[in-house]
């Protein structure tokens, strides 16, 4: 099977930093770094959140577990790769963050959580543009500022055993198109991130691949973020929920922005696949996932 290797070309610098550089003579490489580790935009999250309760069943009358979760139980080291001319001042950098994680999934109705336990072992990457702004030697980070950030993308590190994508996610309110990301290598510039504040109409329309589908349906599509009541729902392809066109293979989910957050203190959101065959058991060791997270600007 094949690994997922950390990036690592000979044009750039690996940086690998357990902590906090104490040398009062940082280098620029310890500036960005610094200035990613603490920074919220470059953080990538967990997708801890759950969910509303489907009491089973989604919408058309498919079996949902009765309960899922995922859980995380550690953090990869946080990792980046720089490319590009520092001297410049400016840089991409790539930041890797691998998540090890639980998945626990209750396929009994008996209104009892008596779930099993899967293994989460994801790759988590985002890139980043950085650029000096400021005077090195009076500004923080030497002067060092994020400009622009890709999606987090989750996928699983071992790369061989996926077959569910995230393949676009657009975010709107109203008419206004906040986000329409059709890459996770779509650079956002940081000024264009969506604002949202409590009680807005937001809609995300998500589409998705699976590149070997098994079941009908082959996956179930959710959206994390300031939802309604849980920040975690299932999302609809079935002319519900503010879903244009049933069956289109959009999906989509609507709701008035809400304060759901259990467990993060930033807002974020995120398009989230799994694999039907995933969902169907709690016993193998099947989990496959994919997802795509943005950070929101909470007004
Ligand atoms: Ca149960
Ligand atoms: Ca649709
Ligand atoms: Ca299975």
């Amino acid at each position: 099977m094949k690994k997922r290797m950390l990036i690592a070309v000979s044009s750039g610098v690996l940086i690998l930093i357990a902590s906090c550089v104490q040398d009062p003579q940082l280098t620029d490489e310890d500036h960005i770094y610094q200035l990613l580790v603490s920074s919220d935009l470059a953080k990538m999250g967990a997708l801890e959140g759950q969910g509303e309760d489907m009491d089973g069943k989604d919408s058309t009358g498919v079996d949902l577990p009765e309960i899922w979760w995922r859980e995380l139980t550690t953090e990869g080291s946080f990792q980046i790769f720089i490319s590009g001319d520092i001297e410049a001042g400016i840089c991409t950098v790539t930041v890797n963050h691998n998540l090890y994680a639980n998945f626990y999934i209750d396929v009994v109705h008996d209104q009892v959580i008596n779930p099993g336990v899967k293994t989460i072992e994801d790759f988590r990457e985002r890139r980043v543009i950085v650029e000096r702004t400021g005077d090195p030697s009076s500004t923080p980070h030497g002067g060092w500022t994020i400009q622009s950030i890709t999606p987090a993308e989750f996928s699983l590190l071992d790369s061989g055993e996926q077959e569910v994508f995230i393949v676009s996610m657009k975010l709107s309110r109203g008419e206004e198109v906040l986000l329409d990301c059709t890459s996770p290598d779509q650079f956002i510039d940081i000024e264009d991130l969506p604002e949202l504040s409590e009680g807005e109409l937001v809609k995300l329309e998500v589409t998705v691949l699976h590149t070997n589908p098994q079941y009908e349906p082959p996956y179930f599509v959710f959206v994390h973020g300031p939802c309604p009541t849980w920040p975690r729902h299932l999302m609809y392809d079935d002319g519900n929920f503010g879903d244009e066109t049933a069956g289109d293979g959009i999906y989509t989910y609507e709701w008035y922005t809400e304060d759901s957050f259990i467990y993060f203190h930033k807002w974020r959101i995120a398009a989230d696949i799994i694999d039907a065959d995933t969902m169907a058991d709690q016993i193998e060791e099947d989990y496959d996932s994919g997802a795509w997270c943005i950070p929101v600007i909470e007004l």
